[in-house]
């Protein structure tokens, strides 16, 4: 059955890879699924045929037959219960694994979109510069734990899972910060995220609608 998720007509990251249907895509191409996409403009993302899928009028959806799905965390776990190669066969292990996508993404990714938000919607603000160094201390906060807890190890927790396509996402968006170049070993295990042939395909991939959208 063809699986369709949603993805920016026009990303407003200038095809840097950080639009939530790259963590998807990124999925897809570990466990070797094939996979269609519909580009939705901002409008038709508030309209009712797109609400109907996603209750808050966002990308990325999934749709199979009858499933349809939001929420790139949710999607992502579908896919790798689903197939071979994102979540290790030892239940302990598989629980573990999750535990790190969570911790992604909830305790992660909202200290890193703090600092976006900041600049996007309070850059004109006095008191800007003094909430950017409160927003980026905390994130430095998670950063070192995360570091210690890392160590020199390669992935989270054994072998690549879910839970580093979700991590490395989400620290990926601080690339160009400065921050992650403080904590070496953060930075090098974002690195092999991204070195990884998977990454590659689904980084390719989105960033041709960005280019197609700009000549178009
Ligand atoms: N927690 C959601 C966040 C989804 C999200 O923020 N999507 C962004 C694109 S990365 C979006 O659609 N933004 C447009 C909007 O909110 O109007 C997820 O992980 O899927």
């Amino acid at each position: 059955m063809t699986i369709t998720i949603t993805a920016f007509e026009r990303s407003p990251d200038g095809g840097k890879g950080l639009a939530r249907d790259m963590r998807v895509r990124w999925a897809f191409e570990e466990v070797g699924q094939p996979y269609e996409v519909r580009l939705v403009s901002f409008k038709a993302m508030k309209e009712p045929a797109h609400l109907a899928l996603h209750p808050f009028g966002q990308i990325p959806t999934y749709e199979e037959g009858d499933l349809a799905l939001f929420e790139s965390g949710a999607i992502v776990f579908h896919i790798a219960e689903r197939h071979a190669g994102l979540l290790p066969d030892d239940p302990n292990a598989r629980a573990r694994a999750i535990t790190w996508m969570f911790a992604a993404l909830n305790t992660m990714e909202p200290t890193i979109v703090d600092r976006e938000v900041a600049r996007l919607l309070e850059g004109d603000e006095i008191w800007y510069e003094r909430r950017l160094c409160v927003v980026e201390e905390r994130i430095r906060k998670r950063l070192s734990e995360l570091s210690d807890r890392l160590g020199d190890a390669d992935w989270l927790d054994g072998e690549f899972n879910a839970g580093d396509l979700l991590m490395v996402s989400v620290l990926l968006r601080l690339k160009g910060s400065g921050i992650l170049d403080e904590y070496p070993n953060l930075s090098a295990y974002v690195a092999r995220g991204e070195a990884r042939p998977a990454y590659k395909r689904a980084f390719d991939a989105q960033l041709a609608v960005f280019i197609t959208a700009s000549n178009g």
